[in-house]
């Protein structure tokens, strides 16, 4: 098959799902186009079935805003037509299904009928697409999909709920490829960032209030209280200068390190003891699940679908949000004893493989072949 795929090209979870979605389509030999405004962070260009096209938007002085979907949509059309692409794969409703939309209806002018497929993630329905300003577009774009995927059962009734769908929403679950878990866990270099006897502890987002840093840095305080630890803070967003501020007046400054984004995301995971993941909101938490691969234990909320991924008792503990006492206790019981450290680490590994690329891309697949026998 040829397929085109809109996303983010940037850090978040639905641009590195969409990304390692491409690259394990590429491996099964069909030709993926990545459309995009950038190239997606994790992309590596080195497979001959794997092509980026850039977005480019004209900067005119009458717009104040410059208008992203009109190049979007006349970019996928150029390209759909070069490329004779079989089907579209948009990710994150906005703007893409909205702009994937106009595309394929300019196409139809054409007499050519491409279908196309949106996977929702989180935020473009929880939060952003949930705004009056953008609920009618959006609600619009879902029920004008050929098929509607959301990466959790939870995002799924949160649509529902939210918006006035007339689609079925297929629940295909976020993945990972356990075979590119290749860091051996005994070459770690921990050393770098630790002493041989602390744990490490580790956080890994945007740093957006959605994933309530703050909370993090309590739960930390508690646990440096009982274990020696260093805690790892990994990304950047709005939430991290508080965050650094916080640890100054909590007298923790030199026990967290702040490392900004990064793309070595496998070798910091490789020397963590125990992931936090607290946030007020998750349609699945893809960081967590990247931790369990890496054999990290995690102590998270129980928002959304967070529980469809971290196993209570486990691979790590659930708590309410915001109970910041709950999931310090939690991630002590964890960290106090190497016997009780290691049950966990395996556990979360054995979890995570039930999300493995071989597991989860054949239902894309599947899915695309269904929606091409109907076009
Ligand atoms: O909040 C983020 O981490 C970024 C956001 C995004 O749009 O990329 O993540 C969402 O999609 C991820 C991939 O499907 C999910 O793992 C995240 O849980 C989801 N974030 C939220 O729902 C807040």
């Amino acid at each position: 098959m040829k397929i085109a795929i809109v996303c983010y090209p940037t850090f978040g979870g639905s641009g590195v799902v969409a990304t390692e979605l491409g690259i394990a389509l590429a491996k099964l030999n069909h030709e993926v186009h990545f459309i995009t405004y950038k190239q997606p962070v994790r992309l590596n260009l080195l497979n001959p079935n794997i092509h980026f096209h850039e977005v480019n938007v004209p900067n005119y002085p009458l717009f104040h805003y410059q208008p992203y979907e009109l190049a979007l949509s006349s970019k996928l059309v150029g390209t759909i037509k070069k490329y004779n692409i079989d089907l579209l794969h948009v990710h994150y409703a906005i703007p893409h299904a909205y702009a994937g939309y106009m595309a394929k209806k300019m196409l139809e002018e054409e007499g050519i009928f491409i279908p196309m497929v949106t996977t929702l993630h989180g935020t473009d329905i929880t939060l952003v697409g949930n705004h009056p300003y953008y609920k009618p577009a959006v609600t619009f774009s879902i029920n004008n999909s050929d098929i509607v995927t959301s990466v959790s059962q939870s995002l799924k009734e949160d649509t529902m709920r939210l918006f006035d769908i007339k689609k079925d929403i297929q629940v295909v679950p976020n993945f990972i490829d356990v075979s590119q878990q290749k860091t051996s866990f005994t070459d770690c270099q921990r050393d770098v960032m630790a002493l041989p006897e602390e744990r490490i502890v580790t956080h890994i987002s945007n740093f957006r209030p959605v994933k309530r840093i703050s909370d993090i840095i309590d739960i930390f305080y508690n646990i440096q209280q009982k274990i020696p630890s260093k805690l790892l803070m990994v990304g950047d967003g709005p939430e991290r200068k508080p965050a650094e501020q916080k640890c100054k007046e909590l007298g923790i400054k030199e026990k967290v390190i702040f490392l900004g984004n990064s793309n070595e995301i496998d070798k910091i995971l490789c020397f963590s003891d125990l992931f936090l993941l607290p946030s007020e909101r998750e349609s699945f938490g893809l960081a967590a699940l990247e931790a369990m691969m890496n054999k990290v234990p995690v102590i998270s909320s129980n928002a959304g679908g967070i529980p469809e991924v971290n196993s209570h008792g486990i691979s790590g503990y659930l708590s309410d949000v915001g109970d910041v006492i709950d999931m310090s206790e939690n991630a002590i019981k964890i960290l106090e004893d190497d016997t009780t450290l290691e049950r966990f680490k395996e556990n979360a590994f054995r979890e995570a493989n039930k999300f493995d690329v071989n597991e989860i891309v054949p239902k894309y697949v599947a899915l695309y072949e269904g929606a091409l026998a109907t076009t």
